[in-house]
């Protein structure tokens, strides 16, 4: 069965949490890895968090492929930035639908992750991969794509979305 989970919305304070490692690779896990791929690609999404669908596991998924056909899931991911070289780009996320605002990440980074199955990996990643992958595992620690902005750039974003949800 394909399941379109329900994303959760920024301002809701769940978002803030800070989620726990996985230490059972089970069938339960797969589910989710599943369910939350079908919601991202239902979504027309590029990454998503299990905390932004109410799951708080180390868990996020990818895909910045054109064709959606390059899922990547990684779970545990752990990163460390492979220079001091920084890139800006134009972001959106799915708990905040509607908004998109320039953030700068590291541009290449180290990640070592569990494959579903558990095993221990690690993988490069620099571009549009990288920026991704630094803004999911910003979810998995409570902190979302604005709390990267300066005060004033952060405040005017908030009020905007804030005020479309109102609409
Ligand atoms: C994070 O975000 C990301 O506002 C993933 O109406 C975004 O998939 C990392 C989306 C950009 C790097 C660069 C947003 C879909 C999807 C929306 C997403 C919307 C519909 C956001
Ligand atoms: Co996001």
């Amino acid at each position: 069965p394909v399941t379109k989970l329900k994303i959760i919305k920024y301002p809701d304070p769940f978002l803030k949490q800070k989620c726990l490692p996985v230490t059972s690779f089970d069938k339960e896990l797969k589910i989710l890895a599943e369910d939350m791929l079908n919601t991202m690609y239902e979504s027309e999404g590029i990454g998503l968090s299990a905390i932004q669908v109410g799951v708080l596991k180390r868990v996020i998924v990818i895909d910045i492929t054109e064709e959606l056909k390059k899922p990547l899931i990684l779970i545990n991911p752990v990163i460390t930035p492979s220079n001091s070289k920084f890139l800006e780009f134009k972001e959106g996320c799915l708990s905040f639908p509607g908004i998109y605002e320039s953030v700068k990440r590291n541009e290449e980074i180290a990640v070592d992750y569990n494959s579903i199955e558990g095993k221990k990996l690690s993988m490069k990643a620099t571009g549009l991969l990288s920026i991704c992958i630094q803004h999911e595992v910003d979810h998995l620690e409570g902190v979302v794509f604005l709390d990267r902005l300066s005060g004033l750039k952060r405040n005017r974003a908030e009020k905007k979305f804030l005020k479309m949800l109102n609409r």
